[in-house]
C-alpha cells in the first residue's frame, strides 16, 4: 500500500514514523526548512522514552514548494493522510487530487471545521474520509518530533457507510503501526468532539504560554477551558449534531492527562510566529453559534487575544 503523508510536521510526524515500522510504501510531503530536516530522516521521541531514527530514504520525499510534481507521482498513492494545518488545506488538497490512484482515497486528520469541504471540492466526498486524533506532538527547533501523548485516531466515511476492503486494510496497518485507530460511523461527531477539546485547550494554553498539564494545575485557566467547552458543546447540539451524553470536564480532563507534557500546536504557532488555527477552532465555533442562534462570548474573547498575539508579531 501507497501511502503519502502531506504535512509531514509534529503529528504528520508521528504518522509517518509509526507506518515506517510496516510494510507501508511511504511519500513526505513537507516544505521549507521541515523538507530539508527530512532528507537526512525523521527523529522521533516517543512517549515512552525511546529515540527512533527513521532514515531518509525510507520514504519519498516532496518539497511542495519545489517545482512541479515527478510524473511518476500522480495518481500513485492508495491512501493520501492530510495532516497540515488549516491554512494549507486548499494547497494540500490540490497536491492530494493529483497523487491519489484511481482507487485511492484521502484522509483529513486535521484540526478544526470546515477542512473536508475543501478536501472535497477537489476529489469529491466518495474519495474522502474524516478523521480526527488525540495524539500529540510537538517539534523542535531541529526538526525532532517529540510524540507527547498516545491517543487514538478515528476515522470514517463522512455519509457514516462501512469501510470498502481497501478503506478496512488500511485501518489494519495504522493498527499495527500503533496508531491505535477506531472506525466510527459518524466520524462527524468525532471531529465537533475533537474541536470541543481544542477551543477548551488550544487558545487558553497559547496565549498563557503554558504545556496543557498547566490546566490542571491552575485552577482559573481550568474554568475558562470547561466554559469555552460548553459553548462548544451547545453549539455541537443545536447543529443537530449527535454527541451523547459527555461528561465534560471528566472528558477534558483525560485529554490534558494524556497530553500533559505537550505545547499545544498553537502555542507552538505563536512561537514560531505564524498564523494559527483560531479561526477554525473559536471562529468555527462563533460562526456555527451564530447560524443557529446560540451565544459563545467565551469562544469570541479567546479568539480576540489570539489575533492579538498573532499581529503582536508585526509591532514594536
Ligand atoms: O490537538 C491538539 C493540539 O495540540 O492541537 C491537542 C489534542 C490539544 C494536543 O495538544
Amino acid at each position: 500500500m501507497r501511502i503519502a503523508i502531506l504535512g509531514t510536521g509534529s503529528l504528520g510526524g508521528v504518522i509517518a514514523g509509526c507506518l515506517s515500522d510496516t510494510g507501508a510504501d511511504l511519500v513526505c510531503v513537507s516544505r521549507g526548512g521541515t523538507a530539508e530536516v527530512l532528507e537526512s530522516g525523521l527523529t522521533i521521541f516517543t512517549p515512552e522514552g525511546a529515540v527512533e531514527m527513521i532514515p531518509g530514504e525510507r520514504y519519498a520525499l516532496i518539497d511542495s514548494e519545489k517545482g512541479p510534481l515527478d510524473e511518476a507521482m500522480c495518481n500513485s498513492c492508495d491512501v493520501v493522510i492530510i495532516s497540515g494545518k488549516a491554512d494549507s488545506t486548499s494547497a494540500l488538497s490540490s497536491i492530494a487530487e493529483d497523487i491519489v490512484s484511481e482507487s485511492g482515497f484521502v484522509v483529513s486528520v486535521q484540526n478544526g471545521l470546515g477542512n473536508t469541504g475543501i478536501i472535497a471540492s477537489r476529489v469529491g466526498w466518495d474519495r474522502l474520509l474524516g478523521g480526527s486524533t488525540t495524539h500529540s506532538a510537538w517539534r523542535d527547533g531541529e526538526g525532532g518530533v517529540h510524540w507527547t501523548g498516545r491517543g487514538n485516531l478515528s476515522l470514517g466515511k463522512m455519509d457514516g457507510s462501512n469501510p470498502n476492503p481497501t478503506e478496512s486494510e488500511f485501518v489494519s496497518l495504522l493498527d499495527e503501526a500503533g496508531l491505535n485507530p477506531i472506525w466510527s460511523s459518524d466520524i462527524l461527531a468525532e471531529i465537533w468532539k475533537k474541536l470541543m477539546i481544542n477551543v477548551a485547550i488550544n487558545p487558553i494554553c497559547a496565549i498563557a504560554g503554558v504545556r496543557n498539564g498547566a490546566l490542571l494545575e491552575i485552577p482559573e485557566l481550568w474554568i475558562q477551558s470547561i466554559e469555552a467547552m460548553r459553548e462548544a458543546e451547545s453549539v455541537a447540539r443545536a447543529s443537530g449534531i449527535e454527541l451523547g451524553r459527555i461528561d465534560i470536564e471528566d472528558y477534558l480532563k483525560k485529554v490534558v492527562i494524556s497530553t500533559a507534557d505537550n505545547r499545544v500546536s498553537m502555542l507552538q504557532d505563536l512561537m514560531a510566529g505564524r498564523k494559527t488555527e483560531i479561526d477554525v477552532i473559536c471562529g468555527a465555533v462563533i460562526s456555527k453559534g451564530q447560524e443557529f442562534g446560540v451565544k459563545t462570548p467565551r469562544n469570541e474573547v479567546l479568539l480576540a487575544l489570539v489575533r492579538g498575539i498573532e499581529m503582536s508579531h508585526n509591532h514594536d
